[in-house]
């Protein structure tokens, strides 16, 4: 039996199959043994712990959608889901790193990758024997990245590449990078850069006081050669990049509610020990109503994850549909976690819970794959047909 036992207030349990449950049980191991144990110290140290790479490649975190042809797991989205909020539960850096790995790296390869692509990089992205990193956002273009100056030119028999990505999660470790960049005519068209291209590099982004044992970085182009084998064929415009974020943002919908879980289980725990004014602090009123919203909001997330991955499943899930679910569990993961920070009074903001690092984590989480403004305005313009982007 679990040791740490996911709330499941409404049976969602009962939604699950048994081998969904396997999955969620073997990832909940994993993060016990390999994250739990060391992550408040890589957050300390701002170290980015490449060892487990390898290791995310050897359960099955890489790709678990992608066929099992190519290295995958050919799982289902509810798998999918189920392994990124166990990683998260453990930190949102660590889930980060397989996200990125999964829906940016090997989707885009995936969908719109030529047969020798996907042979090339999938198995090797699948196994940890290769990182890679997606580059869209540019300094001067997050929000809006149809704006993106990287671009590229056909000199025949290669095309030179130039521009520049910035806060690109695996960047300074990756071997790969999945970079989005305008030809001639302003067409964005994804591109495989490899490391070792001349004029290609990756600098380190330094100070960062969230998702610390993830590591940032740029992605700087100066001139780099990129044979033309490595453009991605199957799609071109800005659909092909959003088309890879839906199934980011698919699983950060799920990956925020396991941040939450780690932050209400350890206030549930905290309020039945600690002892004020002689009585358990889980006895007072105030206390009994942060943990009660606690769970009706991690509840109601349960429920839209499920049915979303459902959708998923059948390929009908909606950009907007996706877009609610990320800005709602990250935004009450954020709000659980402050919550459950002030349940445990001073001893909150030190490293003995997990709490400030999941808070400062979701800071980030609630900021890339589109910021909590632009998700409402993309569920606006659904309802509205008036998009209120420009
Ligand atoms: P708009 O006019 O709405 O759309 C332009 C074209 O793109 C298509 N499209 C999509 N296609 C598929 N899936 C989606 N989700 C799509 N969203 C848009 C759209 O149909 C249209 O196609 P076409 O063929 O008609 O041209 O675009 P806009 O310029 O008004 O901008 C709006 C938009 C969508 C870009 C904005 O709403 C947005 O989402 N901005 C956020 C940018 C973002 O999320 N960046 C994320 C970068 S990656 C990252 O953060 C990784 S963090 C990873 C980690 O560490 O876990
Ligand atoms: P801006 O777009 O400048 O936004 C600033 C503020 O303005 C926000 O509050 C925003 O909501 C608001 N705003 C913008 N436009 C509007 C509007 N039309 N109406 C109302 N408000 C608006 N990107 C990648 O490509 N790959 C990665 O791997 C990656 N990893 C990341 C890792 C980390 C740790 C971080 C912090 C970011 C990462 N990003 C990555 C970038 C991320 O996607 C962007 O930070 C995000 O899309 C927002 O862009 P921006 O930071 O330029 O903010």
């Amino acid at each position: 039996k679990d040791e740490f036992e996911s709330p499941d207030f409404y049976q969602i349990d009962d939604l699950l199959t048994e081998e969904h449950k396997l999955i969620r049980s073997s990832i909940r191991d994993f993060v016990k043994k390999e994250i739990t144990p060391y992550i408040e110290d890589w957050t300390e140290k701002n170290h980015f712990p490449s060892e487990m790479v390898r290791k995310f490649g050897e359960i099955g975190a890489f790709g678990p959608t992608v066929p099992e042809t190519y290295g995958g797991g050919g799982l289902d989205y509810i798998s999918y889901g189920l392994i990124m909020q166990e990683i998260e539960r453990g930190d949102s850096g660590m889930r980060s790193t397989a996200s990125v790995q999964g829906s940016l790296v090997m989707h885009p390869i995936y969908a719109y990758g030529s047969e020798e692509q996907k042979k090339k990089y999938l198995p090797k992205l699948a196994s940890g024997e290769m990182l890679g990193c997606f580059g869209l956002t540019e300094p001067n273009h997050g929000s809006n990245p149809s704006g993106m100056e990287t671009n590229f030119k056909d000199m025949g028999d290669h095309y030179l590449l130039n521009g520049a990505k910035m806060w690109i999660s695996n960047a300074p470790q990756a071997d790969i990078a999945v970079v989005w960049a305008k030809n001639e005519e302003g067409r964005i068209k994804g591109l495989i850069v490899e490391r070792g291209m001349e004029g290609f590099s990756t600098p380190e982004t330094h100070g960062k006081w969230s998702l610390r044992a993830s590591c940032t970085g740029e992605l700087v182009f100066s001139d780099v050669k990129v044979p033309k084998e490595n453009m991605l064929p199957g799609k071109d415009g800005l659909g092909a990049p959003m088309g890879c974020l839906d199934k980011a943002r698919y699983g950060i919908a799920w990956g925020a509610i396991g941040a939450a879980m780690d932050c209400y289980e350890s206030a549930r725990r905290y309020a039945a020990e600690r002892i004020q004014f002689g009585k358990p602090i889980g006895s007072f009123q105030l206390i009994q109503k942060k943990l009660s919203e606690m769970l009706t909001e991690i509840t109601k997330a349960q429920l839209l994850n499920w049915k979303l991955g459902k959708m998923m499943d059948e390929g009908k899930a909606t950009t907007a549909q996706i877009s609610l679910a990320k800005r709602n569990n990250v935004a009450i993961a954020l709000e659980i976690a402050r919550e459950a920070r002030q349940i445990h009074g001073g001893m909150g903001i030190t490293g003995e819970y997990p709490m400030m690092r999941h808070m400062m984590n979701l800071e980030s989480v609630v900021t890339y794959e589109g910021t909590h403004d632009i998700h409402l305005l993309i569920l606006g313009a659904e309802i509205t047909g008036i998009p209120a982007f420009g």
